[in-house]
């Protein structure tokens, strides 16, 4: 009887503690750190180029199916990880540039040319090329350009005005050339417009072709631009941990689609299979704190997604989340790891109370590492840009897109000095063959550090300011325009 009684005793407390191991998850520690593997990362990232070309446009731009069966990817991943996350689902709507083609010949000889982003098509056989002064923000820089196709250099004004500008002085298009030796100009016409064909070339081409009209020369030019664009609806998905406490929310958000040229997969599938990696493994364990992780949309197409989000979330729950964490393009070949300058000491530009503290917990993590850091400006160009303008303290990791690495940077990081941190950001050859794994692996990692650090406690970081009613200046200025500048 005794025996069988504290056998039967013994079965049910085992039974106890196996559901109750079951229910009650460990709470999150640093070790998380640990679960986070470059395979896995990798896996995610070749995942995502598959659907890419698994499609007839070979990209994951917002309303294709390379993008529908991304968010399908990253929704069936989350639900494999049974109850642990709530999943919700938000529309967004916006035009955007789904596919495009530039063709340009010069005497004969082919140039590298871009399709800025909206552009209309435009096809021109043996027409001159003819240059504007200055950097044609005025009408004055403008000849008669009747039947030209006119050249201008870059900055100073949007890319919208120099076609427009153009277009009223009778050009049949617009070259603008770059105003560094960084590649092909890019960037966007900022939405929809009547203008004439606006397209991208290198500043050496630019120079080059502009010295031989000088030189008297007889340069004419032959394109084929086509870009097609129209409105989508696409989808942001937001994953809600389980545990932890909603009114203290810790907010981390990459974007999920590309942009029309390739399959997007350093910008930015890097981010969101550095969320969802991440994702995967925090599903172990209970956190203190609510955990939400987005998968915004259109980012490409100026930070839609986020702002749709911003937009539409009652302000008491835009309250709640005491941190928002950005990871765009972590896995940039010719990479720095940045962290955003939270506290402004790098750019003068600083984030909400709390960006300070969220740029110390990475360098803390990077220092107690030996590995090296920068730090990255608050330009608006991702998608914690809408974020910011509410109010909310900001921070982040990025490993650079088209900004020039100078050679103190090389001095540490390694890599090539005088070239883009990417040199395929925005173009098809952004692919798996082409992420560096050793900053994949790190920016992974410190992703899972801050979200076990703030999962557990936000003990030391400063109480939430209400949402701001009016937006920030810095934006004012800066403008929402994703990656993708207007002039
Ligand atoms: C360019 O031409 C294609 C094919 O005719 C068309 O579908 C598309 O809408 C055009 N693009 C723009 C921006 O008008
Ligand atoms: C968000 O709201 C602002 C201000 O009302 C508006 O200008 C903007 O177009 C909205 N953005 C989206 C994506 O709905
Ligand atoms: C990916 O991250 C980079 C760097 O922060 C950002 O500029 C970019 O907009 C993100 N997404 C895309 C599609 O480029
Ligand atoms: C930093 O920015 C503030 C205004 O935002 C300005 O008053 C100050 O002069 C700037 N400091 C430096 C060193 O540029
Ligand atoms: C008319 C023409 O030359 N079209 C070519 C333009 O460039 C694309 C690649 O970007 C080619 O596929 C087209 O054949």
């Amino acid at each position: 009887m005794k025996t069988s009684t504290s056998a039967l005793g013994m079965a049910a407390s085992l039974l106890v503690s196996t559901s109750r191991a079951a229910v009650c998850k460990p709470l999150v520690k640093d070790a998380l750190v640990g679960s986070i593997h470059l395979e896995d990362l990798m896996a995610c990232s070749q995942d995502l180029q598959d659907i890419a070309y698994s499609t007839e446009l070979r990209n994951r731009v917002v309303g294709t199916d390379g993008h529908k069966k991304t968010v399908q990817y990253i929704t069936e991943t989350l639900q494999s990880l049974g109850d642990y996350y709530t999943l919700e689902y938000q529309e967004v709507r916006t035009p955007a540039t789904i596919s495009s083609t530039s063709n340009l010949s010069v005497n004969g000889a082919e140039v590298e040319a871009n399709i800025l982003e909206f552009s209309n098509n435009g096809t021109w056989t043996d027409v001159p090329v003819v240059v504007v002064a200055e950097l044609g923000c005025v009408a004055e820089n403008y000849p008669d350009l009747t039947g030209s196709v006119a050249l201008i250099a870059r900055g100073e004004c949007t890319f919208a005005l120099k076609g427009e500008l153009a277009g009223q002085a009778g050009a049949v298009a617009a070259l603008v050339y770059n105003n560094a030796a960084v590649g092909k100009t890019g960037g966007t016409l900022g939405g929809p417009n009547e203008l004439i064909t606006v397209g991208g070339i290198s500043r050496a081409d630019g120079l080059r072709l502009a010295e031989a009209i000088s030189n008297g020369e007889a340069v004419v030019s032959s394109g084929s631009f086509g870009s097609f664009v129209t409105d989508t609806v696409s989808q942001n998905v937001i994953a809600t941990s389980k545990y932890g406490d909603p009114d203290n929310v810790l907010f981390l958000g990459a974007h999920s689609d590309s942009v029309a040229a390739g399959p997007g997969i350093n910008d930015n599938g890097s981010g969101s299979c550095g969320l969802l990696t991440v994702a995967k493994a925090l599903s172990n364990w209970r956190t203190n704190n609510q955990v939400k992780f987005a998968w915004w949309a259109a980012e490409e197409e100026g930070l839609i997604g986020a702002e749709t989000f911003v937009n539409v979330t009652a302000k008491e729950q835009l309250d709640k989340i005491r941190l928002y964490l950005n990871f765009d393009m972590i896995a940039s070949p010719n990479y720095v790891l940045s962290i955003y300058d939270g506290d402004g000491s790098a750019f003068n530009v600083s984030g909400p109370a709390g960006s300070a503290e969220a740029e110390k917990l990475f360098e803390d993590y990077y220092t107690a590492n030996n590995i090296p850091f920068t730090s990255s400006e608050f330009d608006g160009r991702s998608d914690y840009g809408p974020f910011l303008d509410a109010g909310i303290p900001c921070g982040g990791l990025d490993t650079g897109a088209d900004g020039v690495k100078t050679e103190e940077e090389v001095a540490i990081f390694g890599g090539v000095a005088n070239q883009w941190y990417d040199p395929n950001y925005h173009s098809a050859k952004d692919t798996v063959d082409n992420l560096a794994p050793e900053a994949y692996i790190t920016t992974g990692k410190a992703i899972a550090h801050a979200v076990a650090s703030y999962g557990r406690s936000w003990a030391g970081f400063p109480e939430r300011e209400p949402v701001a009613v009016t937006p920030r200046d810095v934006h004012a200025t800066v403008g929402h325009h994703g990656h993708s500048l207007p002039f």
